[in-house]
């Protein structure tokens, strides 16, 4: 009998974690093979409701489902996690300024790096999905110093996917056309959503659009889209956002497509001139188990731009933190 894979959720009675849980916990992340147990941490006050989750996910009866871990204490939720998806954190309250944001989850994510270095397999693989993202993942790897900062990750995917469906709609093609998408930088509104090295069956994406519909459309579109969707549903993204969490923790694991690539915010190894150490987007293949950037890749002035936008934009987030990594 394989054994149970463990897979650690924060927030997991948020709106998020809510969705997460149910498709993890029936395989669809890690596939119909592998039972998983599932160890949700909530803060005290959600209890109650984290509760519920684990009443409804026992009442699922899924056949991949090995057990459930439902507490309020780190270290519990991350005894032995071979994945930790880092979902819960502060939102912003009213009159909260961004950086205040910042420093009241750098908080969350300093103690959670330190739980998850005390108490995680040391192959643990860790998607931040709380905001803000990327610098909680820096905060977090920097407070976990017996891990491998590789093994810390950020989402984009969402951002990513967001891209694809947009450049898809334009062009009047399935985004399974669609190859080499990147999203480059940090996951806010500067992030810089790439068409430059795609490809839409198998034709360069600059050649089918032109270039006032990226600059002036697709990139706010892109960038704007989680504040669109808060409009409209008077609530932020949740199945997708958790949908994409699936898409980067399963790429990771089992692999991304041979003929493609994925994005995801990784600690910096000084790639594309981008400062070492910061958690930045990248273009990245996955193969056994582990996340390479890809190299090489033509960098037009219009691109360079805004990715050094992106990169300062991370770099004030963490001289906002520095105490903290
Ligand atoms: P919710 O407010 O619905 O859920 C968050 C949950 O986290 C709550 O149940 C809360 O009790 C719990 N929590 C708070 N502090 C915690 C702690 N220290 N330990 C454990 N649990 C804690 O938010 P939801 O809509 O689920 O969003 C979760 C986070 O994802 C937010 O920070 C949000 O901004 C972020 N997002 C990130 C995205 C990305 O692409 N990286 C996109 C979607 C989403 O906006």
């Amino acid at each position: 009998m394989t054994q149970p894979t463990r897979v650690a959720i924060t927030g997991a009675a948020g709106q998020i974690g809510y969705q997460l849980a149910f498709r993890i916990a029936s395989g669809q992340m890690l596939g119909p093979n592998t039972p998983v147990i599932l160890q949700l941490l909530e803060i005290p006050p959600a209890l109650g409701a984290l509760k519920g989750v684990e009443m409804e996910l026992l009442d699922c009866a899924f056949p991949t489902l090995a057990g459930v871990v439902a507490t309020d204490k780190a270290e519990e939720a991350f005894a032995d996690a071979h994945y930790a998806l880092l979902v819960g954190a502060k939102p912003r309250g009213a009159g909260m300024e961004r950086k205040d944001l910042l420093l009241e989850n750098a908080k969350i994510f300093s103690a959670q790096g330190k739980a998850l270095n005390d108490n995680a397999d040391r192959q643990v693989r860790v998607l931040v999905v709380g905001n803000p993202a990327n610098t909680n993942a820096l905060i977090a790897y920097r407070n976990a110093p017996d891990l491998d900062p590789a093994r810390f990750t950020a989402m984009t995917r969402l951002d990513h996917n967001r891209a694809l469906a947009q450049l898809a709609a334009k062009t009047g093609k399935s985004v399974n056309a669609i190859r080499q998408m990147t999203l480059w930088g940090n996951h806010s509104a500067t992030q810089y959503p790439d068409i430059s090295h795609c490809t839409v069956d198998g034709k360069p994406a600059p050649s089918l659009v032109d270039e006032t519909w990226v600059r002036d459309d697709f990139i706010p579109t892109v960038q704007q889209r989680g504040a669109a969707i808060i409009k409209a549903r008077g609530v932020s993204s949740a199945a997708s956002a958790a949908s994409a969490a699936i898409d980067h923790v399963r790429d990771w694991a089992l692999g991304s497509p041979a003929d493609d690539w994925v994005s995801m915010a990784v600690p910096s190894d000084g790639s594309y001139g981008i400062t070492e150490g910061i958690v930045y987007s990248f273009p990245v293949r996955c193969k056994q188990g582990r996340w390479e950037i890809v190299q090489g890749l033509e960098i037009s002035e219009f691109s360079r731009t805004r990715m050094k936008a992106t990169e300062a934009e991370l770099l004030e987030e963490r001289d906002g933190v520095r105490d903290l990594i």
